[in-house]
């Protein structure tokens, strides 16, 4: 064979598809090894959420249905445009979900139009932004440190309005007692701003990320109207209460549009939802296809008129516990020696409570520490960090919310419990780890959703179809 070029071409052609086999099978195993680690990551993600307490003001769990609807093949389909009026075919079912979720939506916020195609709330306050103003425009919003939510920051700071829409954005000067909108102060520094730029607000932004008391609505749509400004309410962490009928009513006190994401007191999917009156109907369908979405995920869709029939059979009482829940929670955790902001106020009105936690240890400790015991909750910015310029990554606080607690059909005793808890690791400084495993017996009992029309599936049950 020496010398033979045409069989050593052969023999270089069968090392290089061996080659290429044992590379073919080394990929086939690693993603096979990719493929089980997520499955058994979401399952050991199941299993730490059935055994914690969660916390977490923006999230909550959703029904057995929503998690249904979650899973359905709408996820896989397309149907762009209004319904009825889709440029897609297979829309029959879909467009009979849309326009009954549509339908709820008014009659739960009794709002003239609703929109479902918002695929977050993010991008509920894009269209808002989109439909009211343009480039260059002022839009006045709270700072983060005062509740404000990142959508409605700053282009210094990435902000979405700023950033996305190019909004020049001027907060609201912020009332510290009352941990509000001070409307009066706000006032003259917009009288300054146009005295000194000649430049005057078109959008004015409401709701919050810390959302503690119900916002002026009134008095700063009154405000509104002498700039001829629009006014937009962020509902996204208040939406189950406003449901509920417990907080405010953004649209009969001046709001000309409210937004929301669906997930976090509405109880539905991650999605969004825009509700505003009709003569803005054409200004909204617009910005919202083409203009913002082309598909606008229709699992969500119907995941989220499941959540707006819930909202109306049984969100009175929900939202009537989850305040009741906060206050409880508020007063113990007082008792159990941490700081609690706005107890002269009465804590909260909302799902919302507020703990500096500054004399202890920074927000990040904080989060950690409870974390580690089974306790989700997240750090946050208090107004005070605002005056002292706290690194964001490091603030005083923590930030509880009860929603997702109610919603297992916890009452004012776990409130107590929930307190002791937090004070054992914080204040007492025991180790997380023996706290964690009572933390898990106490939950034992709660794995049911309530305020549900069925709840045959364990709350974080996980569901396999592979
Ligand atoms: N960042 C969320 C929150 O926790 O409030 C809202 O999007």
């Amino acid at each position: 064979m020496d010398g033979d070029p045409g069989a050593l071409n052969d023999i270089r052609q069968t090392l290089r598809r061996l080659a290429a086999g044992m590379d073919a099978e080394r990929r086939f195993v690693r993603a096979e090894e990719a493929f089980r680690k997520v499955l058994r990551w979401m399952r050991e993600h199941h299993e730490f959420f059935a055994s914690s307490i969660p916390l977490i003001a923006s999230e909550n769990v959703p029904s057995p249905a929503v998690r249904e609807a979650l899973a359905s093949d709408l996820g896989n389909r397309y149907a762009e445009g209004y319904p009825g009026e889709r440029l897609y075919a297979g829309c029959r079912w879909i467009d009979s979900i849309e326009m009954l979720g549509i339908e709820l939506a008014k009659e739960v916020f009794n709002a003239e139009y609703a929109d479902l195609r918002p695929i977050s709330g993010v991008m509920a306050n894009l269209a808002a932004y989109t439909a009211f103003a343009e480039p260059g425009d002022v839009m006045v919003a709270l700072a983060v440190p005062h509740g404000g939510h990142i959508s409605h920051g700053k282009r210094e700071w990435g902000g979405t309005a700023g950033t996305v829409r190019g909004l020049r954005v001027e907060r609201y000067e912020f009332d510290y007692d009352r941990f509000n909108i001070d409307v009066d102060g706000t006032r003259r520094r917009l009288e300054r701003l146009e005295k000194e730029e000649g430049k005057r607000p078109k959008v004015f932004m409401l709701g919050a990320s810390v959302f503690l008391f119900p916002h002026p609505v009134r008095e700063v749509s009154d405000l509104a109207k002498e700039y001829g400004a629009r006014v937009v309410y962020d509902a996204a962490h208040v939406a189950g209460l406003i449901a509920g009928g417990v907080f405010q009513d953004p649209l009969r006190e001046g709001a000309d549009a409210v937004t929301m994401s669906t997930h976090k007191t509405l109880a539905g999917p991650q999605h969004g939802l825009l509700l505003s009156w009709e003569r803005y109907a054409e200004d909204f369908k617009r910005v919202m296809f083409p203009g913002l979405h082309s598909n606008h995920h229709l699992h969500a869709v119907a995941g989220v008129t499941i959540a707006l029939a819930e909202a109306l059979a049984f969100y009175h009482e929900y939202a009537r516990r989850i305040v009741e829940n906060s206050k409880a929670l508020a007063g113990f955790l007082m008792e159990e020696g941490l700081d609690v902001l706005y107890g002269d106020l009465g804590f909260t009105e909302s799902h919302q409570v507020l703990v500096d936690v500054s004399r202890l240890m920074g927000g990040k400790e904080a989060e950690f520490l409870l974390e580690r015991a089974g306790i989700v909750v997240n750090r946050n910015l208090l107004p005070k960090d605002y005056l002292l310029k706290t690194d964001y990554r490091n603030p005083s606080g923590i930030r509880l919310g009860t929603q997702e607690v109610t919603r297992l059909g916890m009452g004012k005793e776990e409130m107590r419990e929930i307190a002791r808890f937090i004070s054992r690791v914080l204040v007492k400084r025991e180790d997380p780890e023996k706290v964690r495993r009572e933390v898990a017996e106490f939950r034992r009992p709660f794995q049911k959703v309530h305020y549900a029309f069925s709840n045959a599936t364990e709350a974080y049950a996980y569901v396999s179809i592979t």
